[in-house]
């Protein structure tokens, strides 16, 4: 199996004003372009080489660091762009995952508040996230390419905070931008799907 580059979900306008056409343009046709490529020179002859995605990220975590930058990105990104929708964001959470996320984070506002605070203190590059972990929904933080799935956890929601996401529409406002994640993009139907039962 290779790396490919999956189409958005949407039209390039779709997200606008949240996130720009620029942004997605360069977004996913030269950044995440770039994961794919750079993962299937490095995937080529290695022992990883016709294992499934998640299996290559986990399997090179801590191993092999080009590779495994490339094709953490790769798995990030392949979600990231069905984490969000036009018209989405807001508090329209389908009930169960709505339930599961006052259960464990004690209410939708905190869990956003504290899903922001990951995104803005997570120094340099990275990610913010919603993960499975023991049974339970946490907020977390990554740098780089990792993600929850090389730290035990299953990744339910993430907001990539590279400068390359946001920098285009909001410059060096990334409160703003994940606020207006949360607030506008999020597609919380995808987020529960990947609950699915766990
Ligand atoms: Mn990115």
């Amino acid at each position: 199996m290779s790396f490919s580059l999956p189409d958005l979900p949407y039209s390039y306008d779709a997200l606008a004003p949240y996130m720009s056409r620029e942004t997605l343009e360069y977004h996913h046709d030269k950044h995440h372009l770039a994961y794919v490529n750079n993962g299937n020179n490095l995937l080529r002859d290695t022992e990883w080489e016709g294992k499934s995605l998640e299996e290559v990220v986990k399997g090179s975590f801590g191993k092999n660091a080009g590779l495994f930058n490339n094709a953490g990105q790769h798995y990030n990104h392949i979600h990231f762009w069905k984490w969000m929708k036009p018209g989405g964001g807001g508090d329209k959470i389908p009930g169960e995952l709505e339930k599961r996320i006052i259960a464990d984070l004690g209410s939708v506002a905190e869990m956003k508040e504290d899903f922001i605070q990951a995104g803005v203190t997570q120094f340099g590059s990275g990610w913010a996230w919603l993960a499975i972990k023991d049974g339970k929904i946490v907020v977390t933080k990554t740098p780089n390419g990792e993600s929850p799935l090389v730290h035990g956890a299953q990744p339910i929601l993430g907001c990539d905070v590279w400068e390359h996401s946001y920098y285009i529409d909001y410059r060096n406002r990334r409160p703003d931008y994940i606020k207006a994640f949360l607030d506008h993009l999020v597609n919380w139907e995808y987020v529960a799907e990947m609950l699915g039962g766990k």
